[in-house]
């Protein structure tokens, strides 16, 4: 019996030396699937599906689970929670050795499921068991100039725990570090050399200074012309840069300027994440289809989904 030449290969393995291939009941405690697969995701309203197509074996691992929230979770500062899902009739493992290869979203998104390829073998989860979807930040970074490990300040080697401008954003995802709505990356440019400016010369960079000219008015109080640009809406421009003095020196580089208007609105801080999912599934029940094997496995490591947030907006706490 050639079941699978890689996902069952392990499990065959160890039902033909406990059984040798009889029927009935298998408990294995170590179950060898790979769990640096990586999963695709298709689904609609709150049914989701996890699939991969192996191209060289043809077999073909699917998840469904029903969650109405599963791609809403992929955002926002505080770690998502662990997901636990009941293994029942709409949640459920299904694997399959296919006649020849496919491609995975053909076969699994559409509406009407392609007539082929053959299914050769078909093993379904039944009810019982559980399964965790663990959600993990892989990737952040605001990409404003400042490396991450840089933007540790206390040097601790945790790097929540730094946020010079107090906005809930610790400064290795926060576009604006001292929030004076000049952005970071405009922050570090000086144009007589590589050095980040410090313009007042006080000892605090001007990336991290609100008030880069050291003349009692906050940078982004010097942004005189906010509200000229405003939209229907009254939404001002937040750009103190663009408020300069015959030289073209801006306001907010300039101690003898001191004209301050009354700013309480941030730039919004964009960044992007990648968010990695893994799936194990425990004491989960395979029955085959059109067969009479059931397998008991105490892990099953399915595999794992990445998704990277594109502009996503973190929010000031
Ligand atoms: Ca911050
Ligand atoms: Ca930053
Ligand atoms: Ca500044
Ligand atoms: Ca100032």
């Amino acid at each position: 019996m050639e079941l699978s030449r890689k996902i069952l290969f392990f499990l065959v393995g160890c039902i033909c030396l406990l059984n040798s291939c009889d029927d009935g009941d298998i408990v294995v405690s170590n179950f060898n699937f790979d769990e640096e697969t990586s999963l695709s995701l298709c689904g609609d309203n709150d049914m989701n599906l996890l699939y991969t197509i192996d191209q060289e074996t043809n077999e073909a691992i699917s998840f469904q689970f029903s969650d109405d929230n599963f791609d809403g979770r992929f955002q926002g500062l505080d770690a998502p929670e662990p997901i636990s899902i009941d293994m029942g009739s709409s949640n459920k493992l299904t694997y399959r050795i296919l006649s020849e290869p496919a491609d995975g979203a053909q076969y699994f998104c559409q509406d009407v499921p392609p007539s082929s390829p053959d299914v050769e073998q078909e093993f379904v989860s039944t009810s019982g068991g559980t399964a965790i979807l663990s959600i993990s930040v892989t990737e952040q970074d605001d990409d404003d100039g400042i490396p991450a490990a840089q933007e540790d300040l206390n040097n601790n080697g945790n790097l929540f725990d730094d946020d010079t401008d107090g906005d809930g954003i610790p400064n290795f995802i926060d576009t604006d570090d001292d929030n004076d709505n000049v952005p970071t990356s405009v922050e570090i440019i000086n144009n007589e050399g590589d050095e980040i400016p410090d313009t007042d010369e006080d000892g605090t960079l001007d990336y991290l200074d609100p008030d880069d000219d050291d003349d009692g008015v906050l940078t982004r109080n010097e942004d005189l012309n906010a509200f000229e640009n405003a939209d229907d809406n009254g939404n001002p421009v937040l750009n103190p840069q663009d408020d300069t003095n015959a030289d073209g020196l801006p306001n907010y580089l300039n101690p003898q300027a001191t004209e301050s208007i009354n700013i309480d609105q941030f730039r919004p801080n964009v960044i992007s994440r990648t968010f990695r999912t893994q799936i194990v599934i425990r004491n989960v029940t395979l029955e085959q289809v059109n067969g009479d094997q059931t397998i008991t496995l105490e892990e099953l490591r399915l595999g794992f989904y990445e998704i990277t947030s594109n502009e996503e907006e973190v929010p000031m706490q």
